[in-house]
């Protein structure tokens, strides 16, 4: 029988034991913060590395690791490798595990599938376990509704933008839904501790998984309607950024931005996740999919640009492969997509990015380069850095491919951007 006084008193004075599994850019600025506010918290991963890296203060969270640090020395915080029998110790466990596509862009849970195997070889009584993985609808119901004996269950989708310091965690609005009334009733006295801004219950698990499939589908349809634009204004020589402008003007319009195209492991991957659902309800979801082959063939497009422009012999630097600006993130970047599409047509280029090491860059099998005087400067992330290291590398014979619209004014010889 589940004891909620019990649960919740211990709650209340943050005597719970609490494990963060997932040590990423969600689990552990969120496993700082419950330590912060007092409780016992035990982060755990599957690599050593990880381990190290939090134990040496020396993760790549740069923000973090004083407080990291600090939490340390108090043991209010610890890392470890993840067990079954490690974590039975703890009343929470919260799992922040990523969900990527696999090469066929199908889900892959895999590694939400190894946590319910641990789940499953301990007493769960009374403990609350919160999924905060992105996953399809009725996928944390299946996946860890059914381990045992009564415990409380919820699902609260984490919504931090990588790359915003600690404050975002606290400061995002918290949805949360639980298997029943109880476990939601539990998981907003959790949550209540560490979240600044509104915390939103919602009627069950399966409305929070749809609604952070929502948000992340939106933004990628969004994203290719303006891609989509941008390539109709380039075919009829509008600035498309200043009517992206002009639009912002009217209240229903929430600008988005063409680029060379879509990364990280949110926006390009989660609305594969509810195409599949989709499918298995004999639903095509045509919007969705159109919209994610628009965003896929960005790379292709700014490809074009650059062969109206290359001549053997020029030099190309391709500037920053990350994802997405100050984030040293390569998962799904439409850059690597460019950069591979370019060896197809031998077209010999270099790379240099501020927050990758010329080792990573050289392991993608690139040639790296410092920013030096190219014939042809592609941008590919628009990291802080890229102004000063821009003039390094741009001539007045200089050709701009822009492929973050970055370039306002003119640069070199002409800057070609992506619908302007
Ligand atoms: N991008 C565009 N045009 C835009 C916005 C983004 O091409 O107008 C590109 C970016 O360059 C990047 C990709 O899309 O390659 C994703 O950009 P993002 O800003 O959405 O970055 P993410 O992946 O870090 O998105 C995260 C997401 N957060 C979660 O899924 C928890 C997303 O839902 C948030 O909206 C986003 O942070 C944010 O900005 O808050």
């Amino acid at each position: 029988m589940r004891n909620k006084k019990q649960t919740l008193s211990k709650i209340r004075t943050k005597k719970s034991k609490i494990a963060v599994i997932g040590l990423g850019y969600v689990g552990l600025p969120l496993a700082i913060l419950f330590a912060k506010k007092g409780f016992h918290v035990t982060g755990y991963a599957k690599t050593p590395k990880k381990i190290l890296d939090i134990k040496t203060g020396n993760t790549e969270f740069t923000h973090l690791n004083s407080t990291i640090n600090r939490l340390l020395n108090t043991g209010k915080f610890s890392a470890e490798l993840i067990t079954s029998q490690s974590l039975k110790n703890n009343d929470i466990i919260i799992i922040c595990l990523p969900t990527p596509v696999d090469s066929e862009r199908k889900p892959d849970i895999s590694s939400l599938l190894q946590v319910a195997k641990h789940l499953s070889k301990i007493p769960l009584t009374n403990k609350l376990i919160v999924n905060e993985s992105t996953v399809a609808p009725f996928t944390t119901e299946k996946i860890y509704g059914k381990l045992g004996d009564k415990y409380y269950l919820a699902c609260s989708p984490e919504r931090v933008d990588p790359g915003v310091n600690l404050k975002s965690t606290e400061n995002i609005p918290k949805l949360i839904g639980g298997i029943d009334k109880d476990s939601l009733e539990v998981a907003l006295a959790l949550y209540k501790h560490v979240i600044k801004a509104e915390i939103v219950p919602v009627k069950n698990m399966h409305t929070a998984e749809m609604s952070k499939m929502m948000e992340n589908t939106y933004r990628a349809v969004n994203i290719a309607l303006s891609n989509e634009f941008a390539i109709l204004a380039d075919s009829i020589g509008i600035d498309v950024l200043q009517v992206i402008e002009a639009a912002k003007s009217k209240w229903s319009y929430q600008a988005h931005y063409p680029g060379i195209g879509v990364g990280g492991h949110c926006i390009p991957v989660d609305p594969y996740y509810v195409i599949e659902l989709a499918e298995e309800k004999k639903l095509t979801m045509n919007v969705v999919k159109q919209s994610l082959k628009v965003n896929e063939s960005m790379p292709d497009y700014v490809l074009s640009k650059i062969k109206k422009y290359y001549k053997k012999g020029m030099k190309v630097l391709i500037y920053g492969i990350t994802y997405k600006k100050n984030i040293p993130d390569l998962r799904e970047s439409p850059v690597i997509v460019l950069c591979r599409l370019l060896e197809k047509i031998n077209i010999e280029f270099v790379v240099f990015d501020p927050l990758v090491d010329q080792k990573t860059i050289e392991s993608l099998n690139f040639s790296y380069s410092t920013p030096i005087r190219s014939d042809i400067f592609i941008v590919g992330t628009d990291h802080d850095k890229l102004i000063i290291d821009s003039k390094k590398c741009i001539t007045k014979k200089t050709i701009v491919i822009d492929g973050k619209n970055f370039f306002t004014n003119p640069v070199g010889k002409m800057v070609i951007g992506i619908g302007r």
